[in-house]
Formats: C-alpha cells, structure tokens, sequence
C-alpha cells in the first residue's frame, strides 16, 4: 500500500461581535477572509454576544443584532456545512474556560490593552470587569477549539499577542494543553479607517457617518463617500501619513479591487477628488449589493437561520467539551466522570 500520511486540516477560529452595523472594516478586516479559508481549514465562526454584553446593550436590539450577524455571515457566503456557525453564549465552555485562565491572567498585562484604554475612555461610566478580563474571554474562544489561526484585523493583534502569553504560561505549567494560535491579518485593508476621522479606525460603535455598514443601500454609500474628509490638495496620492483620508479611500478600493496604488493612482489622480469618490462607491457598491440581496434572502427564512444556529452549537460543544475535559483534569478540578 502506498505510504500516505493523512493530516488534519489546520483549524481557524475567528469571532464578532454582534453590536450594531456590521462595517465595511470588518468585512475587509475579517469576514471576507473566513471565506476565503473555508476549504482549507476546519473553521470555526462565532458570533460573540458574551463580549457584546461588555457595554450596556438593549436586549430585544441585540438579540436582533444577534441574528442580523449570523445571516450576514452566511450572506457573506460562508457554508455552515463546511464551517461552524454559532452562538457564542450557546456553548458554555467559553464562560467555563474564561474563568480558568482568568486565574492565569495578570492585572498588569491586561491594564496595558489598548482596546480596554480606548473602551474604557469611551464608556468611563460604566468600566466593568467584563470590559477588563474580555481578553481573556476571547484567548477562551480560541484556545478551547486548539486552533491554529485566527483572521483579524490589525486593532485585535495585541489580543491575540496575550493569548499566547496565557496559552505558553498553562502550557509552561500542565504540559502541552494549548495550540498556540497564529495571527491572520490581511495586507491590505487590516485597518480601515473613520470616514470622518481618517486617523481612527472605523468602528460599528461610533457614529453613523463614520462607517459603511454592510447593509448600507447604494445612495447612503456613496452619499457617505462623498462626504468623507480629505484634505484640500484633490491629489489622488498614496500617503497615509500627510493624506490618511484619500489613502483610506485608496485602500477601500485596492483591498476590494486587488490593484495596488500606484495603479490607483495612475488612474484618477488629477481627475479630482469627486471623480475618484464615485469610483470607491462603485467598487463598494459592487461588493456590498449581493451580500445584501442574500442577505434579504436568508434573514426572511427564520428556520433556516435556527437550524444553523442548532447544528453549529451542537457541533462547537461536542469541540469544547474535549478540551474542557483535558483543562479540568490538568488543573485539579473534580472529574466530571468517576
Ligand atoms: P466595536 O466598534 O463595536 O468595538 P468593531 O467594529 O471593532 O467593534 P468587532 O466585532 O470587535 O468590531 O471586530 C470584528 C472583526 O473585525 C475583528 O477581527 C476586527 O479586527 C475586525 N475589524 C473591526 N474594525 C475594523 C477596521 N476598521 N478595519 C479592519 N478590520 C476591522
Ligand atoms: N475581540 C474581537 C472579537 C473576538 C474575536 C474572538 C476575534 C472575540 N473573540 C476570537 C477572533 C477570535 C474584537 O473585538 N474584534
């Protein structure tokens, strides 16, 4: 018999959370992604309502949030049968797990995240615990499924930097328990930045004009996209540092269009800033229109959406509970079996 060695796929984990619109960052950021590694790898995709609950949500807008995600998700043309969809609240490992290596986690290397400065600053009423320990909620997420990569954008490295950390330090102490996880972040398009403050990320959490939300009908889109800051030269120049709102747009259009920006240059400098603003609403436009017309398609079948949303549960827990077995026998708790 031929000697063939039969290798697992490598496994993806990767998460958002279901606050609000889902933007045109995360989509270039990550969503677009998981489709990309769908054959490849074993991949997982949770929509992660535990971190959602770290700012004050209203119940009945996020449990709609909640399902707008996942139809977005499978919009975005993600199989469930290849890939495992589901809530992350539904699989209570990522709570159980959380806790574990909670115990794991130092005060001081979770006080250093800029996430939890930037959030923290931004709801200074309400700085929770869940805000500060939410790291170690997402390393949970990844290390339960022993996963090997993790598409994100460039604003969720120093996240993924700790759960390496909290992983080495357990594994250091019980043996190789943990996959130690690798980051995958796009070149181009890693951080999208604010229409209106070039200088920032866009964020679902910030004012409507600021994004472009995937669900955004074509007139809002190019609406915003004419109206988003440049500066006052009209030159179509790739130059984040001196022109971070045309670079942003540039980077719209290479990341959806795959052309680098000298040829994006070549093309519409000197041609104006309106000429080139309708031309990224095209590209937009082009990408976002079918998503969303699926997405009209799947969020009108409600069964369809549960039967997801059951199969993925039920195959992530059947995951989860293996490593949770494992964890609880490392750390000393009481075996679950006799
Ligand atoms: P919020 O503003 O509500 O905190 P968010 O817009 O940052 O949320 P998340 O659900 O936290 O969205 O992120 C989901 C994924 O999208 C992550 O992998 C994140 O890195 C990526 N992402 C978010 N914003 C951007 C952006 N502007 N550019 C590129 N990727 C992004
Ligand atoms: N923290 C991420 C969302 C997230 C995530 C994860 C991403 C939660 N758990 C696990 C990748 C893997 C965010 O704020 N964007």
């Amino acid at each position: 018999m031929e000697n063939q060695t039969v290798t697992a796929k490598k496994r993806i984990f990767s998460g958002i959370q279901p606050t609000g619109n889902l933007t045109l960052g995360n989509y270039i950021g990550a969503l677009r992604n998981f489709k990309l590694l769908e054959d490849e790898y074993d991949c997982l995709y949770s929509i992660v309502d535990l971190h959602a609950l770290t700012v004050r949500q209203n119940p009945a807008e996020l449990r709609k949030a909640c399902l707008r995600t996942m139809a977005i998700f499978l919009a975005s043309g993600l199989d469930p049968e290849k890939n495992i969809i589901y809530f992350q609240s539904q699989v209570a490992a990522h709570a159980e797990l959380a806790w574990i290596l909670d115990c794991f986690t130092y005060m001081g290397e979770l006080s250093r995240m800029t996430q939890f400065k930037d959030k923290s600053a931004k709801h200074a009423d309400n700085i929770n615990c869940g805000l500060f320990a939410y790291p170690v909620l997402m390393a949970a997420d990844i290390l339960l499924y022993m996963t090997d990569l993790v598409p994100i954008g460039a604003d969720q490295k120093q996240h993924l930097e700790i759960t390496r950390d909290i992983a080495e330090r357990f594994n250091a102490l019980y043996g190789d328990v943990f996959v130690m996880p690798e980051a995958y972040i796009p070149k181009v398009g890693a951080r999208v930045m604010s229409l209106q403050e070039p200088t920032r990320k866009m964020s679902k959490s910030d004012p409507e004009e600021t994004y472009i939300a995937i669900l955004d009908k074509p007139d809002v889109i190019r609406r915003k996209l004419r109206r988003a800051v440049t500066d006052s030269e009209n030159r179509v120049l790739f130059d984040p540092e001196n022109r971070p709102g045309v670079s942003n747009l540039m980077s719209i259009m290479g990341a959806l269009t795959g052309r680098g920006m000298d040829d994006i240059s070549a093309e519409y400098d000197g041609r104006g800033y309106g000429a080139f603003k309708d031309a990224v609403a095209d590209c937009v436009i082009s990408v976002l229109e079918p998503i969303q017309n699926e997405y009209d398609r799947i969020s009108a079948d409600k069964a369809y959406l549960e039967s997801v949303m059951v199969s993925g549960r039920e195959r992530a827990s059947a995951i989860a509970y293996r490593t949770m077995l494992k964890v609880r026998k490392k750390v000393g708790l009481a075996a679950l079996k006799l």
